[in-house]
């Protein structure tokens, strides 16, 4: 079976909806980012990392795009045009919403309060807020790539909820409300309702 390795109140939360989805049954090993259990892991001590046997495969975007490959689900398949349109969206993703997020974060309590230059939120709220609107612009169906789930519309919704919980203006009604719309299927709340420790 699959270990997680993190809690759900971080980016493994995107791997555990992922498994969710996919149908694939999991354990959760509960350890704190940097934590001795996360290090007896991933030495970096980074969150999430993912078990599979005896691979130990880390990031939580590349471990959801290689479940969806291995078990054929919530991903167009590799080579095709949809794919590299998918692919693109991820890594827009990550470079407009993920790591805007995670800069606010660093400078609000990861790093050590002498490397912390709070002066920067500002300009961060504005940068999501930017993104948020080009993402809302573009959405055009149930899902950001069309019809069909994909890993990109787990990895948005998760940065939305991750915008909320950090205090960001919130997205427009449009984006917001399909947002929600994604936190009503089944896998989300089976992972909202694990043991957030
Ligand atoms: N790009 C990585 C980022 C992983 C990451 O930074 N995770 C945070 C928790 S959500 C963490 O472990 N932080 C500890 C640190 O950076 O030292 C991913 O998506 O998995």
């Amino acid at each position: 079976m699959y270990k997680v390795i993190g809690g759900v109140k971080t980016r493994a939360f995107r791997v555990m909806w992922m498994l969710q989805e996919l149908g694939q049954p999991f354990e959760v090993v509960h350890a704190a980012p940097r934590s001795d259990e996360a290090k007896a892991f991933n030495p970096t001590g980074k969150v999430p990392a993912l078990l599979d046997g005896d691979a130990l495969l880390t990031d939580s975007v590349a471990i959801m795009q290689y479940l969806g490959d291995k078990h054929g689900g919530l991903t167009a398949p590799a080579g095709t045009i949809a794919r590299a349109r998918q692919d693109a969206m991820l890594f827009w993703l990550i470079d407009e919403f993920d790591a805007i997020l995670w800069a606010a974060a660093k400078h609000s309590f990861v790093w050590p309060e002498d490397m912390r230059v709070p002066e920067i939120k500002p300009s961060l709220k504005a940068e999501f807020a930017r993104a948020a609107k080009v993402l809302s612009d573009k959405l055009d169906g149930p899902f950001l790539m069309g019809d069909e789930i994909t890993v990109p519309d787990l990895l948005a919704v998760h940065c939305i909820n991750w915008s909320i919980g950090a205090g960001f203006d919130p997205v427009d009604d449009k984006l917001g409300a399909w947002a929600a719309g994604l936190r009503k299927r089944e896998a989300f709340k089976a992972v909202r309702a694990l043991d957030p420790v």
